[in-house]
């Protein structure tokens, strides 16, 4: 199909509108803490040290690449206008040009290490766990979530999906509860197939793999909810098992306890509960 020069224009002209219009929607949505966005383009805002770093990265990264593709196009742009078989109908004949070659392999290497220091020093935050405050286990089971809290009265509970809560397919009878700006250490494993845990907000995602205990950590900086989902195919419910995170302050935390030690000790799937005072 051959289109003429007013065509080629009108589509150049439309994806432009279509780009801005997604850059500005996603501009326009980006602002809901804890939870997706409809139209969201950009990472979901920030609520932890590792999530802002996370976020510096993806933008740094962001200008990296753009500055590449523009100076790659460009070049492109140059050898297509200035070198092709009419304007430049005598070839030159070289093969080597010593200064340009080390240039293009030198430059390269400098942009990876540039890159590198910083994506080096994310990845030690992320896996290098700080003394933590409060340690909760998440057990991943098709197709829901258990959580203990084995610091803090050792009680235990499943979390599942309900139907009709907001925000849709996130909402959850059971929500996880933590105190703001203390480090919480997520240990994960899972009781049938694999599953992942990842909490968009917290910058966190850590496989939940049977007979293995992983390791992950955040530190929620705002108070509020937060939603995250299983993010590793496990099933044909693997899309309805979300993860609800409650951050409350240090007094409301404490109420919550006492409370679920209550409400959740008479949980007929409490193992870990049963098994750690069995074992005391
Ligand atoms: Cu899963």
């Amino acid at each position: 199909m051959k289109m003429s020069n007013g065509q080629i224009g009108r589509r150049v002209l439309g994806f432009a509108v279509a780009a801005t219009a997604l850059a500005a929607a996603g501009t326009a949505f980006a602002g809901t803490l804890g939870q997706p966005s409809p139209w969201e383009v950009t990472l979901q805002p920030s609520a932890s040290p590792v999530m802002d770093n996370i976020t510096w990265f993806h933008n740094f990264l962001l200008v990296v690449i753009t500055a590449i593709v523009i100076f790659v196009a460009i070049l492109l742009a140059i050898v297509a206008a200035k070198f092709n078989a009419k304007n430049n109908p005598v070839p030159s004949k070289t093969t080597h040009n010593t200064m340009i070659e080390v240039v293009w392999t030198i430059v390269p290497v400098l942009i990876l290490v540039v890159i590198a220091v910083p994506s080096f020093r994310l990845l030690f935050q992320q896996l290098d766990v700080p003394k933590a405050d409060i340690t909760i286990k998440a057990t991943g089971k098709q197709w829901y979530w258990t959580y203990a809290y084995p610091d803090n009265g050792k009680f235990e509970f499943d979390s599942l999906l309900v139907a009709d809560k907001q925000p849709r397919l996130l909402g959850v009878d059971n929500e996880v509860v933590v105190p703001v700006n203390k480090i919480i250490r997520v240990q994960t494993t899972a009781a049938d197939v694999i599953h992942s845990f990842a909490v968009p907000a917290f910058g966190i995602k850590i496989d939940a793999i049977p007979g293995r205990l992983n390791e992950t950590w955040f530190k929620a900086t705002k108070e509020g909810m937060y939603y995250g989902q299983c993010s590793e195919l496990c099933g044909k419910d693997h899309a309805y098992m979300p993860i609800a995170i409650k951050v409350v302050s240090d007094s409301e935390f404490a109420a919550w306890v006492e409370a679920a030690k209550k409400k959740f000790a008479s949980n007929p799937t409490a193992t870990y509960a049963s098994i750690g005072a069995a074992a005391q």
